[in-house]
């Protein structure tokens, strides 16, 4: 029997309270203080913060090279639904302790894989049930639902994207019974991450039929949805390999540019992962803007990678200029609406402290509230928003303005060249932007 007490897994962990930046306990809140206003909106309403289900309750500390290394007391139990129940006590205690208003899960994080698609459904139902539960008892809720179409064997091809339609089914399966639970659950959004969506060698690849495969999966996937009742956002999280060598939805330019094509842009959003935006060679502040230029910046997968690893670390995210630059673009984006900062970041190997996984999501919050704070003065002292929309100042009238409502030709462009000469060369400033960042950082109030 798994326990049912709220105290059983994390007894040593208080309910983590807001101490304010002198305090010097590692499970107190230094700037996160969830009834602070900011703007228009608490902090809690900003961030909108999740804790996601499979690295904090799944993952043991295996890497490639190693076995385990954390014990984790909810995994003990032999029978995998025991195990499944366990950790579904762990995870609502941590959640209610933390104070994180959601949580994010793929289908089988929070169920195992039955024999046949009837029982890993009916595992499924089991778990979904307890869940409902006790997010009624909690008030925590689900922001995200998706599937885990990378893990079995059988997706060792793709899964949407596998070139046996069998394959395919079993995908479908799983995301039939994905939307309605996360419907059931309330979660405002759905999730696809293609791990596999993607390609080892093109010798053996049909890469336009696996595209259009995909494509057709999608829209299979958002007519059921809508049938159901499902009025959320659909997430397409790109990231450009790992495990696949080349990933379809390489990053949020080719992921948008897919949406279009298959007329799925209305009802498809992204979820931008910071590492993910690293892994492709953008920062993750390219990826946020691109999707909020497209206005399609649906969630963040909150995270940092490491600039000396290729590979998708997931460290929890700390690093404040990063963090400052993306909730510029959040807030100038107008904020969350069903997405948020879904925390999908593990701690390393050899973190093995259970109160390591409080330590690391009061951390990442802190950092995030902290930066929230910097990117509204940065905006509210309007300095650099000035710098920028200076910069553009001639397009606001004249030959400029003519230019941007499309009432030039070509040559008549050309013949503002040759009338008006040698164009001023305007400094692009960024010193001082970089330098009026580091004022506000380090300014207080
Ligand atoms: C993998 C990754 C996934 C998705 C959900 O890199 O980010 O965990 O967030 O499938
Ligand atoms: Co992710």
């Amino acid at each position: 029997m798994s326990p049912s007490s709220t105290d059983a897994y994390f007894p040593s962990v208080p309910k983590i309270a807001y101490e304010g930046p002198k305090s010097d306990n590692p499970l107190a809140f230094k700037f996160y203080d969830e009834n602070r206003v900011i703007g228009q909106k608490t902090l809690k309403e900003h961030l909108r913060f999740a804790v996601c289900y499979w690295h904090t309750f799944c993952g043991d500390g295996s890497d490639p090279f190693g076995m385990g290394t954390w014990q984790r007391p909810w995994a003990e139990h032999a029978d995998p639904m025991d195990r499944a129940k366990a950790k579904m006590d762990a995870a609502f205690e941590l959640f209610v302790k933390l104070g994180a208003p959601f949580y994010v899960f793929h289908d089988r994080d929070m169920s195992p894989e039955g024999s046949s698609v009837a029982e890993s459904e009916r595992n499924l139902r089991t778990l979904v049930e307890l869940a409902k539960i006790k997010q009624q008892e909690t008030g925590i809720k689900l922001m995200w639902g998706t599937c885990n179409l990378f893990s079995h064997p059988r997706y060792m091809n793709g899964a949407a994207t596998n070139p046996d339609v069998n394959v395919i089914a079993h995908a479908a399966a799983q995301v039939k019974a994905g939307l309605e639970v996360t419907v059931e659950l309330g979660g405002g959004c759905f999730v696809f991450w293609g791990g596999r969506e993607g390609y080892s060698t093109l010798l053996n690849t049909q890469m336009k039929r696996e595209i259009e495969h995909v494509g057709r999966f999608f829209e299979m996937a958002r007519d059921y949805g809508r049938r159901i009742g499902f009025t959320g956002d659909f997430l397409i999280e790109p990231k450009p390999m790992e495990p696949s060598k080349h990933q379809y939805d390489f990053d949020a330019a080719t992921a948008i540019g897919f949406l279009r094509r298959f007329d799925l842009h209305r009802d498809f959003k992204l979820n931008i992962e910071a590492n993910h935006a690293t892994l492709a060679n953008h920062t993750f502040a390219h990826e946020l803007q691109t999707a909020a230029d497209a206005g399609m910046l649906g969630s963040v997968d909150a995270n940092r990678g490491d600039y000396q690893n290729g590979w998708d670390t997931d460290q929890f995210p700390t690093d404040l200029y990063q963090i400052v630059e993306a909730m510029m673009i959040i807030l100038e984006n107008g904020g969350f609406t069903r997405g948020g900062l879904n925390f999908d970041a593990k701690l390393r190997r050899n973190s093995t402290d259970l109160e390591d996984l409080f330590i690391a999501h009061i951390g990442a919050m802190d950092a995030f509230a902290k930066g929230l704070e910097i990117a509204h003065r940065v905006i509210e002292d309007g300095r650099i928003p000035r710098l920028r929309e200076e910069r553009y100042r001639s397009f606001d009238s004249g030959v400029g303005k003519q230019f941007e409502d499309g009432e030039l030709t070509l040559e008549q462009l050309a013949d503002h060249a040759a009338k008006s000469g040698e164009p001023a060369r305007t400094s692009g400033k960024q010193e001082l932007i970089e330098n009026i960042i580091n004022q506000i950082c380090f300014s207080g109030e």
